[in-house]
C-alpha cells in the first residue's frame, strides 16, 4: 500500500530525517561518514543543480558512471528527486558498450566520476542523444563541476511529485546475445524490495551496517548496498574496490552486520576467519549472483553458527525473489519465494512440470518484468510469468533447487558475462578465424570464461597470442569479461548446418 504520489529519492533521504534519524550515519566511504541529514542536504543541492543548471526535466534519462562510493549514491538519489529516470553503469564499461546503453535509453545527460571520463566522452562524441557529460568528484572532496555548481544551492528542494508507478530506474542486462535489454522499475518498486525482502527476510534495523561487493550499477548492489540500508535508517559502507581483503577489513573496522556478496568472497572470508579475522559482527551473509556450493554453506554455518542466506533475483524483477531464511535455510536449495512473489517450474509450453523434474524457472511479482521498447518482452514474459534463463527443480516441500543456466550466460565471481559478446570481441581480432566461448568450472571463481580459438593461418598458437587476444578483449569490452583461459584448437565442433556445438565443449570440462 503506497500513496499515489511518491518519490523514492525522498523516501530514502528526507523521510529518514523527518523520522528522527538525521544524526544516524547513512553512508561510509572514501574515509568519511555522512549522516542522513548531510545526505539529505547533499542530494537536495545536487537536485537543484540538475534541474536549474543542467535542465533535467521529469522523465529525462540520466546516466551515472562510477564505482561504488557515496558520491554515486548522492547523484542517483538527487536525479531521482528531480524526477529523472536513472541508468547506473559500471566503471569498467568501454565507449562501445556505453553507446549501446545511451542509444537504447536515449540518455541526454551523464554524470561521471571525473576519474572515469574518457570512455564516456568518447561515447558522447558520436552520440545523437548524449548532449552533456558532467563530472562529479567520486572522492567527495567536492572538487568537480557538478559539486561546485551544487555547493551554493539551498538545502531544501521540492522533489518532483512522481507517481508511484512512474519509472525511476532502468536496469540493464546484457542477456545471452550481448544485446542489452533495459528493464523499467517504478519508484514504488524500489520500496517494495526493501519492505519485502529486506524487512521480511533480513529484518533490517537502524543499527545495521551493510557491506558488500556488487556494483551499484547492478540492481543486486543498488538494493543491497543503498536501498535496503537507507530505507531503514541503517548505514552503508561503500567500497570502490571490493576485493575480499577490503571487505574483511571494513567488516572488522565498522562491525558490519549485513553482507551482500558472492560465494567466492565468502570462501575468502572463511579462510580469513581461520587465520584470526574477527567477522563475528556479521549477522546476515547474503549470497546471490551465482550458485552457492553446499560445502561453502556448510562451512559458514559451522564456523559462524548462522546460516548463509542463498537467494536468486534478477535485474528484471529488481532484486531477490526466492530465498532461504534464517530459520529455514537448506544446503543446496535456493529456498522459497519472497512474500508477494510466485514461482513455478515449467516446460516449453508453460505447463508446470512435476515436482522434482527440471524445467525453466518462471516468476511473477510486483516488481516486473517490463522491458523498455523490446520485442523480446514476448519471449521472456508469457502469461504474465517472467521466464528466466535458469533451469530449476521444485521439491515436494516447495523448495527450489538450481539445476543449470539455460542459456549462454557465464557467471564468474558474481559477474554475468554473455559468451557471445566475448566471442564478438575476439572475432574482431585479425588473429582469430573462429571461436566459441563457454564457462568452465573453477575452484576460485566458480566459473571462468574460456575461449576456444581457431587462429588465422600463420598465427602461432602459444602464450604470446593468448595474451595478445586477452589484452584485446580487455581493451574493447569491460576487462572483467576477458577469457581467463584461451585454448587453441584446429576446428570447432559443429552441426551439419554449421552451428557451433558449445554443449560439446562444455562436456569436455
Ligand atoms: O541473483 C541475481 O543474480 C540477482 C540479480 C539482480 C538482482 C538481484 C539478484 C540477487
Amino acid at each position: 500500500d503506497y500513496p499515489d504520489y511518491l518519490n523514492a529519492g525522498v523516501e530514502l533521504t528526507d523521510r529518514l530525517v523527518e523520522k528522527g534519524f538525521g544524526d544516524n550515519v547513512a553512508l561510509i566511504g572514501n574515509g568519511r561518514r555522512r549522516t542522513y541529514k548531510e545526505l539529505s542536504d547533499w542530494t537536495n543541492r545536487l537536485a537543484h543543480a540538475l534541474t536549474e543548471d543542467y535542465g533535467v526535466k521529469p522523465g529525462n534519462r540520466v546516466l551515472i558512471r562510477s564505482a561504488n562510493n557515496p558520491a554515486m549514491v548522492a547523484c542517483w538519489l538527487a536525479a531521482t528527486k528531480a524526477g529523472a529516470v536513472v541508468v547506473n553503469t559500471m566503471p569498467m564499461l568501454r565507449a562501445g558498450e556505453l553507446a549501446k546503453i545511451v542509444d537504447k535509453a536515449e540518455i541526454s545527460l551523464a554524470l561521471c566520476d571525473t576519474r572515469l571520463m574518457d570512455e564516456l566522452v568518447a561515447c558522447a562524441k558520436d552520440s545523437e542523444f548524449l548532449q552533456k557529460v558532467v563530472g562529479f568528484d567520486g572522492t567527495a572532496n567536492f572538487d568537480a563541476e557538478l559539486d561546485r555548481v551544487a555547493l551554493d544551492k539551498p538545502v531544501r528542494f521540492d522533489a518532483v511529485k512522481t507517481g508511484r508507478d512512474d519509472v525511476a530506474l532502468l536496469g540493464f542486462t546484457s542477456g545471452t546475445t550481448g544485446e542489452p535489454k533495459a528493464t523499467m522499475h517504478f519508484h514504488r518498486d524500489l520500496l517494495i524490495v526493501a519492505d519485502g525482502y529486506a524487512r521480511e527476510v533480513l529484518n533490517v534495523t537502524p543499527d545495521d551496517v551493510f557491506v558488500g561487493s556488487p556494483p551499484l550499477a547492478f540492481t543486486f548492489g543498488l538494493g543491497g548496498l543503498a536501498v535496503f540500508p537507507l530505507r531503514f535508517g541503517a548505514a552503508a559502507t561503500l567500497l570502490e574496490k571490493a576485493a575480499p581483503p577490503n571487505m574483511i577489513e571494513i567488516i572488522q573496522k565498522y562491525r558490519a552486520t549485513v553482507c551482500f556478496t558472492a560465494p567466492t568472497a565468502y570462501r575468502a572470508m572463511l579462510a580469513a576467519m581461520e587465520e584470526g579475522a574477527d567477522l563475528s559482527s556479521l549477522r546476515a551473509a547474503v549470497s546471490a549472483g551465482e550458485t552457492l556450493p553446499a560445502p561453502v554453506f556448510d562451512a559458514w554455518g559451522k564456523k559462524t553458527g548462522k546460516p548463509m542466506l542463498d537467494g536468486i533475483g534478477s535485474t528484471e524483477l529488481l532484486h531477490i525473489f526466492i530465498t532461504n531464511r534464517f530459520d529455514d535455510a537448506r544446503a543446496g536449495s535456493t529456498g522459497r519465494p519472497v512474500t508477494g512473489y510466485s514461482a513455478i517450474v515449467v516446460d516449453e509450453n508453460m505447463h508446470e512440470v512435476p515436482r522434482g523434474m527440471v524445467g525453466k524457472l518462471a516468476v511473477k511479482g510486483p516488481t516486473g518484468c517490463r522491458y523498455l521498447a523490446d520485442a523480446r518482452q514476448r519471449d521472456y514474459v508469457r502469461d504474465g510469468w517472467n521466464v528466466t534463463g535458469d533451469s530449476f527443480t521444485q521439491d515436494e516441500e516447495g523448495y527450489f533447487h538450481f539445476a543449470a543456466r539455460s542459456d549462454d550466460m557465464i557467471i564468474s565471481a558474481g559477474y554475468n558475462i554473455a559468451g557471445p559478446e566475448v566471442e564478438a570481441a575476439l572475432l574482431a581480432h585479425d588473429d582469430v578465424a573462429e571461436c566459441a566461448v563457454i564457462g568452465v568450472p573453477d575452484e576460485e571463481r566458480g566459473t571462468v570464461v574460456c575461449a576456444y580459438v581457431v587462429v588465422t593461418p600463420g598465427v602461432e598458437t602459444g602464450t604470446e597470442t593468448a595474451k595478445r587476444l586477452q589484452d584485446h578483449v580487455k581493451a574493447v569490452i569491460a576487462p572483467y569479461k576477458y577469457p581467463r583461459l584461451v585454448r587453441f584448437v584446429d576446428e570447432l565442433p559443429k552441426t551439419q548446418t554449421g552451428k557451433i556445438q558449445r554443449f560439446r565443449l562444455r562436456a569436455e570440462n
